[in-house]
């Protein structure tokens, strides 16, 4: 996995050691399922494999990557949510469409968490092409929805 070596611990002076209480919110984008989906199942599994409970853990689905900003929104503004992680695939095209929906999920994927004091986690996929998506949704990349799920816990400081 390409996170860095640190422990989890270092990244938060609260130095949590059971995440089973904290609560979660994990938003889909439906563009690019099989893709979105595997990152999805990535993050689920990691939360859940370091002691998340199942009935902690909410899904959220949006249409596309550009409504990644409001669902991470509604997921954040409710008090009983720790971390929100967002989950997209956004593959590159002839037309400038990409280059405006990576740039808006990204701020405002950015503002949501400075504005809820709360980590909302950026896991979209920017690739060329499909294959690119796929090699990094549990592939030969590994999954970068297990990375995300990582980082939400070291935000939270597990
Ligand atoms: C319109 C569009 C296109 C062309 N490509 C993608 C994509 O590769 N990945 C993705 O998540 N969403 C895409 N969308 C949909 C937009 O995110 C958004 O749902 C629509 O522009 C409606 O706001």
């Amino acid at each position: 996995m390409a996170t860095s070596n640190k422990s989890l611990s270092e990244y938060s002076s609260k130095n949590i050691t059971d995440i089973s209480s904290k609560k979660f919110a994990i938003v889909v984008s439906e563009w690019n399922e099989d893709v979105t989906e595997a990152l999805y199942s990535g993050a689920y599994q990691t939360l859940i494999q370091h002691g998340a409970k199942k009935e902690n853990i909410i899904r959220k689905n949006v249409p596309g990557s550009f409504e990644l900003s409001l669902g991470a929104q509604w997921c954040a503004q409710d008090e009983n949510i720790d971390a929100v992680i967002c989950l997209g695939c956004v593959i590159q095209g002839e037309t400038r469409h990409f280059d405006f929906i990576c740039d808006a999920v990204a701020q405002g994927i950015t503002l949501v968490g400075l504005k809820f004091n709360k980590p909302v986690i950026f896991g979209v996929l920017t690739p060329e092409n499909q294959q690119q998506a796929l090699d990094r949704a549990g592939g030969k990349h590994g999954n970068k929805g297990d990375e995300a799920a990582i980082t939400a816990l070291k935000m939270l400081g597990f």
